[in-house]
């Protein structure tokens, strides 16, 4: 019998005695102090599969490309009107000048319709009209000074008879004796109107103007449409002369 085979099974025994007394200790070095170091043994078998771990962080890595946009879902429901927002403030006037135009036109044809109107209203109830004169009286009676100022209160002149139309409207109007825009004041016996215009139509009664007790200076139309020169301190009718464009 050979002794190669019993000293192999003792060095094995040695070995295998060696390798499991030693404790790992990671703080001495990984040496083999006497022996020398045996090859590890093959690995176990995988283990079974643990637990699902939590989801992870997303990744610090580049984003993909985004993908295409998807099919057009159905359209909903209209939703609720919204509240109504506050009132703004006024804006400027715009510029508009022919609409400035357009309207000054739009304006001036209906104040002219209206004014027609109107004259018509007064010409009807009250005056009557020759021409572009519209002679009206209030039915008041005073003196000559007073006369003239009520007449001219009204954007109005004390009615001169420049014909004998105009004199028949006067006479018409007033139905009595009422004053006329005609002086003798600067000039004794030479009557002008109230701007100093001498007369371009007269109708004097019988024997007038006589200058009645040296103080007759102005002059009154009669019911009849004769005239007279009479006192201005008297009191007469009021009757004012209206003149409207065509
Ligand atoms: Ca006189
Ligand atoms: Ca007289």
């Amino acid at each position: 019998m050979s002794l190669f085979p019993s000293f192999s099974l003792l060095l094995l025994s040695v070995v295998t005695t060696s390798y499991s007394a030693i404790e790992p200790d990671e703080s001495l070095p990984k040496t083999c102090p006497v022996v020398t170091c045996a090859s590890p043994g093959l690995p176990g078998r995988d283990g079974r599969d643990g637990l699902k771990g939590e989801k992870g962080e997303p990744g610090q890595g580049l984003r993909g490309i985004q993908g295409p946009p998807g099919k057009l879902g159905p359209q909903g429901n209209p939703g609720l009107p919204g509240l109504p927002g506050s009132m703004g403030q006024k804006g400027d006037p715009g510029v508009c000048p022919k609409c400035d135009d357009d309207l000054a036109l739009l304006e001036r044809e209906a104040l002219r319709s209206e004014l027609d109107r109107v004259k018509k209203w007064l010409t009807f109830a009250l005056g009557k009209k020759v021409g572009r004169k519209l002679y009206l009286t209030n039915g008041q009676r005073t003196t000559f000074d007073r006369a003239k100022a009520q007449c001219s209160h009204f954007q109005a002149s004390m009615a001169v008879p420049m014909n004998a139309e105009e004199n028949e409207a006067i006479m018409y109007v007033t139905k009595g004796d009422a004053f006329l825009g005609i002086t003798d004041k600067e000039t004794e016996g030479h009557f002008v109107d109230l701007t100093g215009r001498p007369l371009t139509y007269q109708n004097w009664n019988a024997h007038e103007p006589n200058n009645a007790n040296s103080g007759e200076d102005c002059v009154i139309i009669l019911p009849e449409g004769m005239w007279n020169d009479v006192s201005c301190s008297s009191s007469h009718l009021v009757v004012c002369e209206f003149e409207f464009p065509v």
